[in-house]
């Protein structure tokens, strides 16, 4: 919605039901969220709250970031928050109209530098002054929602994880070497997995390494990856250590 020559006039978030390639969307248009220290007043803060609440019930959120200004650090935040939310995200470079063809490319390299974090986001060049481009947001919005609900077979992740994890098995923590035994896909949108791991810890940095191979495996564009370990103690006879030999017991 074009409100004001401004931005910063929007207060409660605005319902809408827009039927997109005859398929009906319900679209909010919130309050821009801004920065704690920004926010002037009580209604401000109020219009930040209602937004925040809008984002929860989402299914994507649509990051519209001023192409003529490129990624703030604010919108950096906020594409985390959107993402820690288990939001879909798709980022609309927006005011593409005002962005004169030398800078394009400058802006568009910035953005994937400061969104590199979700660079599983698609990103839309867009002008909601002109309609310019718009068309295309229908079908990405459609895309994300459909690979939210992508659901993985259980034998196909543990066979696809057990490659993973022979040819590059997660790194030793405290002098143990840990191991994913078993692993499910827990839930949809967004896309769960629980790790089973016995020996140790699986650390952030492999978790990252495993979210990137089941990226370049599956369709997983503009939805955040949750991924999660359990500690998982066997009582398989196989799996109980065996004293070594010259050791006491
Ligand atoms: N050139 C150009 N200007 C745009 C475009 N989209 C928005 N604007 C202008 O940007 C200004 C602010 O637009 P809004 O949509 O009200 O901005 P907002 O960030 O949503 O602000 P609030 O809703 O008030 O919080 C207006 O003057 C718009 O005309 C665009 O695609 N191209
Ligand atoms: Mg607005």
């Amino acid at each position: 919605m074009l409100v004001a020559d401004e931005p910063g006039t929007t207060r409660d978030p605005i319902n809408m039901v827009v039927a997109l390639d005859g398929e009906p969307f319900e679209i909010v248009d919130t309050a821009g969220i801004k920065r704690r220290t920004k926010i002037k007043d009580d209604v401000e803060m109020y219009a930040v709250m209602r937004a925040r609440e809008a984002l929860k019930d989402a299914d994507v959120a649509l990051l519209v970031i001023d192409g003529t200004r490129g990624v703030t650090h604010q919108e950096q935040r906020l594409a985390e928050e959107i993402a820690d939310a288990g939001v879909g995200l798709i980022v609309l470079l927006n005011k593409w109209d005002a962005v004169d063809e030398d800078s394009r490319a400058l802006t568009e390299d910035g953005v994937g530098d400061r969104l590199a974090f979700v660079s599983w986001a698609p990103v839309l060049r867009m002008s909601a002054k002109t309609g310019s481009r718009l068309h295309r947001l229908p079908k990405a919005i459609r895309a994300v929602l459909e690979t939210r609900r992508t659901r993985i077979p259980t034998p196909d992740l543990n066979r696809l994880i057990r490659g993973w994890q022979a040819a590059h098995p997660p790194p030793m923590r405290a002098g143990k070497r840990p191991r994913i035994i078993y692993a499910v896909q827990a839930a949809t949108e967004p896309p769960t997995f629980v790790l089973f791991v016995r020996g140790g810890e699986i650390g952030p940095d492999y978790l990252r390494f495993l979210e990137g191979r089941l990226r370049n495996e599956f369709d997983f564009l503009g939805t955040p990856l949750r991924l999660y370990t359990r500690r998982r103690h066997s009582r398989r006879p196989e799996d109980i250590e065996r004293p070594r030999p010259g050791t006491r017991t």
